[in-house]
């Protein structure tokens, strides 16, 4: 459709893989899949709006209340200012240069947690560290919204960091396509969430790898609220959300007693089972926790957990985990307990057994590549040491100086009198956003580099617009993938949007730094050195990487980095020999029980996993809040990215929100019904699916939609952040447990809104 004699058509790569992009003049007029994508998703699709749409934040613009009296009430509300590039920069120069003076810069909070966009040296988060490393430092964040709270748990029980184990040491597709006889799924293996990955996917694999298991005959079951979290395919079990603890401690029973426990691997391979053995039978609670017991509270009937367990232990089995189930409250529990689960059956460090985490949660896992890193723009190192959990912002913010337990420690909050934002969204990712209204009342100052209007940039004070990737050049390369991509500049910036590094070499040479940010180089000088320095690093490793010019012109490569036959994981030499490779815990072993843990005396993380019931779920329902919310990944886009333009199409918005036959019948809502979705926290409109693919009582709402206007009692959208709650997981983890919550769905209109 584009096609004419001045389009000119190029490869970029982005979170959701490569794409062809077409460009007449100075606009992005239409894209298409990239021709060696097996399953290209349909995500770049509205990029062309979304560029060029009228929410781009068009110049430097500083909101009117705090330009005039550094008010701090007015934000979200009141309007702002454009100023000149020079004139803006001055004064946020000036501000933060005060901050600093007056505070110190352990007053800066500058974690910056979010996804911002693919590309290796604009890469946003790297650039506000850099710079705020520059001036003297800055409160940093630990973990991620994705898995902080396993990043937490996990090194205590299978000693090594979660992410290397993640990404490097586990089965790739082929081997579980070679070994495995039953994968069980706990939270499931979504395809439409593997079509993102960070730093970008090129080939999308994941449906075709279930089309391949499929073929073999390979048993795949889907413990998940909803169908959908799994290939089509897959046996369902439509557990309860928040309990998969206690199933999994009901198919452990089943094992224990029924001879199935793999007794020597327990032996010579874990430590503590003897402790936690007596708790599973019942011996201190008086509960033995078998089929009977979990059946009501995870909404499994026993002869289903009976067999399942029965399975388990006479097939090659991989459990696999997804993040969201550590992404809710005492998530560490279902995690530990999976790798007691699959320790008991014996199979890890078998190829196709044992246990796996976040298999399609993003597209890379599963890949088999041979290691190569991405390039990288150096963020230098922060004075400043504190750290705070990613998703205790908000408590942080309200609490300055107020202890909090985190994995072990008692540390304290920090004073925030100035934020600095680039490459996020905090009013699309974090929890209770009304209260993290109030709370964000606190700083002095709050500063946003981005590319739209989103909710975020709305209740700043100062936001420069920043480029999206399509306007700069950049390299596309990360170690999940095996493409490397010149992404070209394809359009000019939109409005007067500047580089984020442009930005931050602005502020450094207002604030004497600019020598060490930038070294005195221009953003292509500098990729013409990092690129050179890669390829050096490449060749170390035996990888050919093209010279920069060369890749220029090609556009991209895909590099020889492929791993062929089944692959070798972390645990295969533990289980050969766990004297000569002992795993990095206390004990060298899995530690089933954990001394270290028991030590820091939680009685919400206690020294073995347990059955903890969360404060919200179906167990706990009330006659005002009798539905449990679920809020998964968007399947049309990442997280609240190009929204502004998918938000303008026709019956998009707002969100739509599944809910069962049973539950919406009684309410008198139908398919297509606009419902309002609430609980003491909030309210968000929705469009009703009425679907049997969720679980009775369990209502889907996706992530993404962005927060309206402050003081409206009804997010319009269907934000389901209104209503999660913002608690962290246990004092050990810390982490974000937005699927743990309860809400009442009534049709719009039967209240006033
Ligand atoms: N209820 C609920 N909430 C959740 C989750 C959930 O499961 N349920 N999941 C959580 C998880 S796992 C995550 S990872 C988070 C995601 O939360 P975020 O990562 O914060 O979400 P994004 O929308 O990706 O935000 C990235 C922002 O960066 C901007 N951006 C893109 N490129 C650039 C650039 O080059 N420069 C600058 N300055 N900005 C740029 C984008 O426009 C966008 O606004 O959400 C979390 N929130
Ligand atoms: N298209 C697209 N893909 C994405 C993203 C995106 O924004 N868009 N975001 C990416 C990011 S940042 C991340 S971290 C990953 C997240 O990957 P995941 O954490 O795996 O994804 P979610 O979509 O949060 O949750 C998957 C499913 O878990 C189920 N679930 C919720 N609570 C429970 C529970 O207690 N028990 C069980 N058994 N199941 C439960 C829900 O039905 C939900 O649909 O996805 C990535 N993939
Ligand atoms: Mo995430």
């Amino acid at each position: 459709m584009a096609d004419g004699p001045d389009t000119v058509t190029k490869v970029t790569t982005s979170h959701w893989g490569a794409f062809e992009v077409d460009v007449q003049g100075e606009r992005i007029v239409a894209t298409r899949p990239f021709a060696a994508d097996p399953n290209p998703p349909a995500i770049p699709a509205i990029l062309p709006a979304a560029v060029h749409h009228k929410s781009r934040v068009a110049r430097p613009s500083i909101r009117r209340g705090w330009l005039a009296r550094r008010d701090r009430s007015g934000r979200g509300s009141d309007e702002f200012v454009a100023l000149p590039w020079d004139e803006a920069l001055d004064i946020a120069g000036e501000e933060i240069g005060r901050i600093v003076r007056a505070h110190g810069n352990e007053a800066i909070f500058g974690g910056s947690y979010g996804w911002s966009s693919a590309g290796r040296f604009h890469h946003a988060q790297s650039q506000v560290h850099r710079f705020l490393n520059c001036i003297g430092g800055y409160v940093a964040s630990f973990g991620s919204y994705s898995t902080g709270c396993a990043q937490s748990i996990m090194p205590h029980v299978f000693g090594v960091d979660f992410l290397k184990l993640l990404y490097e040491h586990q089965d790739s597709w082929q081997t579980i396509h070679d070994h495995t006889e039953t994968l069980v799924m706990f939270g499931g293996i979504n395809p439409k969430n593997s079509q993102v990955s960070m730093g970008g996917i090129t080939e999308h694999q994941t449906a075709t790898w279930f089309d391949r298991f499929a073929e073999k005959g390979m048993r795949c079951i889907n413990i998940a609220p909803q169908r959908g979290d799994a290939d089509a395919r897959s046996e369902w079990i439509a557990v309860v959300p928040g309990a998969d603890t206690a199933l999994m401690l009901a198919l452990a029973h089943v094992l224990e007693t029924e001879g199935l426990v793999d007794r020597s691997f327990l032996d010579s391979h874990t430590v503590g089972y003897d402790r936690f053995r007596p708790y599973l039978m019942g011996a201190p609670d008086g509960t033995p926790k078998t089929p009977e017991w979990a059946a009501p509270l995870c909404g499994v009937d026993a002869g289903t957990i009976r067999a399942l367990a029965r399975r388990m232990a006479t097939t090659r089995t991989l459990i696999t985990v997804a993040w969201s189930l550590q992404r809710g409250e005492h998530g560490e529990q279902p995690y530990w307990m999976s790798a007691v689960l699959a320790a008991m059956l014996g199979q890890i460090g078998l190829p196709g057994g044992g246990v796996g985490y976040g298999y399609g949660a993003i597209g890379g896992i599963g890949k088999s590549l041979i290691g190569l890193r991405g390039m990288t723009f150096p963020q230098l190192d922060n004075p400043v040491g504190a750290v705070i959990p990613v998703a205790r912002i908000a408590d942080m913010l309200r609490n300055p100086g107020a202890p909090y337990a985190f994995n072990g420690q008692t540390r304290r909050y920090p004073d925030i009198r100035l934020i600095y934002w680039a490459g996020g969204n905090p009013y699309h990712h974090h929890q209770d956003l009304n209260a993290l209204h109030e709370a964000w009342k606190t700083p002095e100052t709050i500063i946003v580099n981005e590319p739209w209007w989103t909710a975020t940039a709305k209740r700043a004070d100062i936001v420069f617009p920043a480029t999206t990737p399509y306007e700069r050049e950049d390299i596309g390369r990360t170690n999940l993938d095996d493409y490397l991509f010149h992404m070209p500049r394809l359009i000019a910036p939109v409005g007067e949007a500047r580089d984020d590094y442009d930005i931050f070499a602005g502020l450094a040479q207002r604030l004497g730094v600019g020598e060490a940010y930038a070294g005195g180089r221009s953003a292509t000088e500098w990729i013409t050195e990092l690129y050179a320095e890669y390829r050096d690093l490449a060749a170390r490793e035996g990888v050919e990487v093209p010279e920069l010019d060369t890749l220029k012109d090609r556009n991209w490569v895909r590099l020889p980095i492929r791993a062929e036959g089944p692959n070798r994981t972390f645990f295969a030499p533990f289980r050969e020999d766990p004297v000569a490779f002992p795993l990095g815990t206390p004990s060298g072993r899995i530690e089933i029980f954990s001394d270290t843990i028991d030590g820091f005396g939680y009685d919400d993380c206690p020294g073995h996993p347990v059955w903890l019931p969360p404060s919200e779920w179906l167990g706990a329902a009330t006659p005002e809040a009798p539905l449990h919310l679920v809020s998964p990944q968007p399947g049309d886009k990442l997280h609240s990215q190009l929204e502004s333009a998918l938000a303008d199409v026709e019956g998009a918005r707002p969100e739509t929100v599944l809910i069962h036959p049973d539950d919406a019948q009684g309410r008198g809502v139908k398919s297509g019904d606009i419902v309002r979705v609430f609980n003491r926290r909030g309210a968000a409109r929705a469009r009703a699916l009425v679907t049997d693919a969720v679980r009775p009582g369990v209502v889907a709402l996706p992530t993404g939609a962005w927060f309206g206007d402050p003081g409206a009692n009804v997010d319009p959208h269907g934000n389901p952040n209104v209503l999660t709650q913002d608690v962290g997981t246990s004092r050990l983890g810390q982490g974000c447990s937005a699927h743990t919550a309860l809400v009442e769905v009534e049709r719009a209109g039967a209240v006033v809104d």
